[in-house]
């Protein structure tokens, strides 16, 4: 497609300086110019050190955001206003550990994408059902409904030009268990028609819909290879060196 792949790095709460040495290391030396658009998703207390250490075409992200405007008192937190300080582009929103561990709900969760994306940055929204959504039948329900919270709030402009949905099937979430291609690029087209049914073609089109649940350099390539499937959300595996296979596997 005419997509430019985009590939994510989440560190979640499970880096140390020890664990992301080498894997920046890997990123410098693999000395590229890659093809997929790199985003890092550091913890906030490695934002700064994993961006002066990066020396690649890489962009640097927040995992989570408040959804305040502006700065203030929100122990604990970040807002919009000190990641546009810190030169950062990106913010995550929705990934499956803030809906199910930290009790975020699909208005919240849309609500901080509305904010990230009216201050001009870019925004990653994670959706994906539970293995019991999945066995009811309820995929593509779920999705939307994620979907259309974000919708509701953000403007239609957005999913073209500042917006990459990641797909993570919480079922695949480091769990060791890889949604297959087809399963994939199942819910990965029902996203596209999501998209085209209620933003329009364009956006659609122009979007880029990515995958995340226990990537590795081994299944990569079946996955990158479905249609609608732009490249990956990547969690453990993007704290080992191999991380730029992947990164070379999204073409
Ligand atoms: C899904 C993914 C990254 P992992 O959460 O967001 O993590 O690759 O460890 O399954």
């Amino acid at each position: 497609s005419s997509r430019r792949p985009w590939v994510g790095g989440n560190w979640k709460a499970a880096a140390t300086k020890a664990t992301i040495g080498p894997v920046v290391e890997a990123l410098n030396k693999s000395g590229e110019g890659f093809a997929a658009e790199v985003v890092i998703f550091p913890s906030a207390m490695h934002l700064e050190s994993t961006k002066e250490a990066l020396k690649v075409d890489a962009k640097i992200g927040v995992q989570n955001i408040h959804s305040a405007e502006k700065l203030g008192a929100f122990t604990g937190e970040l807002v919009v206003p000190q990641v546009q300080d810190m030169g950062l582009e990106w913010v995550m929103v929705g990934h499956s550990e803030r809906r199910h561990l930290f009790g975020e709900a699909d208005a919240v969760v849309a609500e901080k994408a509305r904010v990230a994306l009216a201050a001009g940055l870019k925004v990653v929204v994670c959706v994906g059902e539970k293995l019991d959504e999945r066995e009811a039948g309820q995929c593509r329900a779920v999705v939307v409904r994620q979907l259309d919270a974000v919708a509701a709030v953000v403007p239609a402009e957005s999913w073209a030009a500042s917006i990459v949905v990641a797909y993570e099937p919480v079922w695949a979430i480091g769990t060791g268990k890889v949604a297959s291609a087809e399963q994939a690029q199942e819910a990965h087209k029902d996203i596209r028609e999501w998209l085209e049914a209620k933003i329009g073609a364009a956006a659609s089109a122009a979007c880029r819909i990515v995958y995340g649940g226990s990537v590795k350099p081994g299944n990569c390539t079946g996955l990158g290879a479905q249609p609608d499937i732009d490249g990956f959300l990547v969690g453990g595996a993007a704290l080992k060196p191999e991380f730029v296979d992947i990164i070379r596997g999204a073409q």
